[in-house]
């Protein structure tokens, strides 16, 4: 059975929790990092201090998008395109999500995790206004075809849509994005996303 570390609460580990379900990979989860802390059982497996980490049949594995690649080309391979270049196009948005993920921080963390008093509101505006144009570029994609992955939902759908929930949950101002809204509106349909994606932000 699939073993997933760490706190749902984490972006990344959403990722992986996600598209368990979506490849119907038998899987448990175990809560570490953050509020739980880290065991050194957990560290000698994942030096980083950080999660998600994975043990499949042996074999560990961290970095989440590492984590998606591996188990897609294992259980789901239907979920990325064998043409080089669409795999490639779609594997591009993948990466891209760490850049939107620097931009969200503030915002994030001056929401979610600190108490108003603790809130620094420039940095707090200065980051919903890069995740907003950020976003304007994703819309444009979606204007071009129906899911990151190309014509069909696959793997590169993943990072960016938990992401979105985000984006969508926090008290920022949004510019009208109806690509984006869209394709959020189609991610909400899919069990995986609603069951590991779509709970309060803590
Ligand atoms: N590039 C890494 C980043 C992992 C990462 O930043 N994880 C955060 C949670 S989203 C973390 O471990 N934070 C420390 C903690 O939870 O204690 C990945 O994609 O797996």
């Amino acid at each position: 059975m699939l073993t997933i570390w760490g706190r749902l609460n984490s972006h990344n580990v959403k990722k992986i929790a996600w598209a368990a379900i979506e490849m119907g990979i038998p899987h448990r989860r175990i809560d570490i990092g953050g509020k739980f802390g880290f065991t050194p059982e957990y560290l000698a497996m994942n030096p980083n201090r950080m999660i998600p980490t994975i043990e499949d049949d042996g074999f560990i594995l961290w970095e989440s998008n590492a984590i998606l690649r591996y188990l897609t080309h294992k259980y789901a391979p239907a979920l990325t395109s064998a043409d080089p270049q669409q795999r490639a196009a779609a594997d591009k948005w993948m990466d891209w999500q760490f850049h939107y993920a620097d931009a969200q921080r503030d915002a994030f963390v001056g929401l979610v995790r600190l108490a108003p008093e603790q809130r620094n509101r420039d940095a707090i505006a200065r980051s919903a206004e890069a995740c907003g144009a950020m976003m304007r570029i994703l819309d444009t994609e979606l204007a071009r075809q129906p899911w990151l992955s190309g014509p069909n939902f696959g793997i590169a759908d993943i990072p960016m849509g938990v992401y979105a929930h985000t984006f969508h949950s926090l008290e920022i101002g949004r510019p009208e994005l109806p690509h984006l809204s869209d394709w959020y509106a189609r991610l909400q349909l899919r069990d995986g996303y609603r069951d590991t994606v779509m709970i309060p932000l803590t």
